[in-house]
């Protein structure tokens, strides 16, 4: 059904003639034509109204040319499908109602997960419709952790000490919260499966921010339940930035490619996870900043790094918004002339 299938092909342990190419945000920021929708409908609008998610999904696909698109939405979603408030302030970031006390937490309602999703199949309908079949859409959620995260803190941080405060004073309510998270993602996810999204990842952005033992108590387990819940129906792509003492770990859960920042090095993860396992990355996004030609040559020296195959193009992080368009095209007509 799908054309281009390299992505898919890759996920599911092919060998094949080159690695496929997406980019973390490719969706937004550095396109001029996003920024003059950004003007005119809120982010929500952008994101709920089908005719917007779907110009917005398939304006870099259009320009760039990528194996895969993105849903344009964001993992914070979760957070108001629950009940929790979230603005998105204009060059601020997003600013969230914070859920800390026990009345706070047991308020958060997963049973009205559908009804508040009921703008995602209208919207996931619309892209398909203009991707027609030309390659495979992502669907995503973020990690219970990075959700716990945003409602905690209540907005973007350095080291969410707020919410590394929270788990370690109140454990069990950071668990309940966690759990009730998890719960609604599966519902998300499974909604966008139905609609027609093709793959899933799992943006575990804040997960490398805890040590060892504590990703192993609040961020592991639920992934892993997020990941059994779904894998059997989709791909599933795990990506914890900067968790690279999980890999292995995140890697047993059942997913299909591991995400990789770009502080962890290819042969660093071959040894943990083994041969077999499809890696997702990982070239610093800051590297977009410099000129086309410095782009295609560390692109080129990344791919090289992992080896000639279960590799998937894509940046360690999201794209800067201060990339050129032509570095952003530089990394993806790299990926897309190399040929095993
Ligand atoms: O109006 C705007 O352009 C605001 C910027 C913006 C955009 C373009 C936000 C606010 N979200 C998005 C879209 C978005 N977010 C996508 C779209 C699809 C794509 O092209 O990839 C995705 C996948 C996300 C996921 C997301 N949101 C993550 C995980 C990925 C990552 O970068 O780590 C996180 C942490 C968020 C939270 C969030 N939403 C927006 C901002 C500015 C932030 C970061 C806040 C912070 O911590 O400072």
């Amino acid at each position: 059904m799908i054309q281009n299938d390299l992505f898919l092909r890759t996920l599911r342990g092919e060998s094949t003639e080159r690695p496929p190419v997406w980019f973390m945000r490719q969706a937004g920021r550095y396109l001029p034509e996003y920024m003059l929708l950004k003007e005119k409908y809120s982010f929500f609008k952008r994101v709920q109204n089908p005719d917007l998610a779907r110009e917005i999904t398939v304006m870099p696909i259009d320009q760039l040319g990528m194996d895969a698109a993105i849903l344009f939405s964001d993992i914070l979603v979760i957070a108001q499908s629950l009940g929790v408030k979230v603005d998105m302030v204009p060059n601020r970031g997003p600013v969230l109602q914070t859920a800390t006390t026990e009345k706070e937490v047991a308020s958060l309602n997963v049973e009205n997960t559908e009804e508040f999703f009921r703008y995602v199949t209208p919207a996931i309908q619309a892209v398909k419709e203009g991707l027609y079949n030309r390659v495979p859409l992502i669907g995503f959620a973020g990690s219970p952790w990075t959700l716990l995260c945003y409602m905690v803190q209540g907005q973007g941080s350095k080291d969410f000490g707020e919410a590394k405060r929270f788990i370690l004073n109140e454990p069990q309510r950071a668990k309940v919260m966690l759990e009730k998270i998890t719960e609604a993602t599966i519902r998300y996810l499974h909604i966008q499966i139905d609609s027609g999204c093709d793959a899933l990842q799992i943006f575990d952005s804040w997960g490398g921010m805890l040590s060892p033992t504590m990703f192993d108590e609040f961020s592991l387990p639920y992934m892993e339940r997020i990941t059994k819940a779904v894998k059997d129906r989709v791909p599933v792509i795990l990506f914890a930035k900067g968790a690279w003492y999980a890999l292995d770990k995140l890697n047993a859960a059942g997913a299909s490619a591991l995400g990789l920042s770009w502080t962890t090095s290819p042969d660093y993860a071959r040894e943990l996870c083994g041969p077999e396992t499809v890696f997702q990355g990982n070239l610093d996004p800051t590297v977009l900043l410099a000129s086309p030609d410095v782009v295609a040559k560390a692109t080129k020296e990344m791919i090289e790094s992992f080896g000639g195959g279960n590799h998937i193009v894509n940046l360690g992080h999201g794209i800067l918004p201060t990339t050129s368009v032509d570095s952003a095209k530089a990394f993806v007509d790299t990926a897309k002339s190399y040929y095993y």
